[in-house]
């Protein structure tokens, strides 16, 4: 974990300090003082570099409710303040010590300042190291919150497995994992509509089951958070072959939920895996949906150009 790889680099750079010739009643003083020096600050810069990892002043909004949905805020606000008191606490023992050192002139004693000192500042970091490891893990979890843009976005949702990522794959240049089974999306993730006349945000949502918000996991969690904060359209993707896994009512009754829960906002109903089906008749279709239906094959390209026809026409209105 970070906080032993900090101590362990620590001790290693200090056993690298050499001082040149020096007369010796000086040597043993600036030697020890150059290696209390290199001790405090590796861990000192380490610990300020691991707070200026998980800045997240710039963070829009979206991006801070996600994070906080990823690992709680608050727990990193708190984090952040302890490795900051350690530092300090770092700093203030290293003044005393060097202060101690420069008036001593007994070489045991010195080297005895400098153990206590290196006691002190280990004991610090081990204490504290649960909360110096969690901004670690702050770290490898701000490399999931896209970096979208502020821009015209259509989020893509949908029951799970009725083929989204195949149509974000299908709109834009992006390549997302694809795979036949529930919840292979697991993050948000991002593609663009681009051509001359638009420039379109496209973001793939993990699949959501028919259930209340307050017993979604932090993996549906992402893609309300999405639909709330992102979505000038949303594109509700239907399989009415149920090769997902998810009959058409349980499909009907996700998307009645995010018409309800967004309701200010233009869905678009894309009816998909049309290659499968026999019978391409599809007003029974129109008849669960309120909205108009566009039938696509993602996988087969099929109505991609009709449903990209729809997006463009809610672009130029918006
Ligand atoms: N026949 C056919 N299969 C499709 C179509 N679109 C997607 N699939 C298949 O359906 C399966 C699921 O596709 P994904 O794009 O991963 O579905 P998803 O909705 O993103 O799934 P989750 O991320 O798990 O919610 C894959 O095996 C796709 O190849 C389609 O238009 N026709
Ligand atoms: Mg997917």
């Amino acid at each position: 974990m970070i906080a032993d790889i900090i101590i362990e680099k620590a001790i290693r750079r200090a056993k690298t300090v050499t001082v040149k010739k020096l007369p010796k009643r000086i040597r043993a003083k600036i030697y020890t003082i150059n290696k209390i020096n290199t001790f405090c600050n590796v861990i000192k810069d380490s610990l300020k570099n691991l707070i200026e990892k998980v800045d997240i002043s710039k963070y829009t909004n979206f991006q801070k409710e996600l994070l906080d949905l990823l690992i709680s805020l608050e727990r990193l606000n708190k984090s952040i303040d302890v490795v900051n008191k350690i530092i300090q606490r770092i700093e203030n023992a290293e003044t005393k010590y060097i202060n101690l050192i420069k008036q001593e002139t007994d070489k045991n004693r010195i080297k005895e300042y400098r153990k206590q000192l290196y006691g002190y500042v280990i004991s610090q970091i081990k204490r504290k190291k649960k909360y110096i490891n969690f901004l670690e893990h702050a770290f490898n979890e701000m490399k999931k919150i896209p970096n979208v843009k502020d821009m015209f976005t259509v989020v893509i949702a949908g029951a799970p497995n009725v083929g989204k990522s195949t149509l974000l794959k299908a709109l834009t240049e992006s390549e997302p994992e694809i795979a036949p089974y529930p919840f292979t999306t697991k993050n948000i993730l991002l593609g663009y509509i681009k051509d001359v006349k638009h420039e379109i945000q496209v973001i793939d949502t993990p699949g959501l089951l028919d259930r209340k918000l307050e017993e979604k996991n932090i993996i549906e969690k992402q893609a309300i958070l999405a639909l709330k904060h992102l979505a000038n359209v949303i594109i509700f993707v239907f399989d009415p072959t149920e090769t997902c896994g998810f009959s058409k009512e349980y499909q009907v009754n996700v998307y009645r939920s995010i018409r309800e829960n967004f309701s200010d906002k233009n869905i678009i109903v894309v009816i998909n895996k049309i290659d499968l089906l026999q019978n391409r008749s599809y007003q029974e279709f129109s008849n669960f949906f309120k909205n108009d239906i566009v039938p696509c094959s993602a996988l087969y390209n099929i109505g991609i150009n009709k449903l990209k026809q729809k997006i463009y026409n809610l672009y130029y209105k918006s």
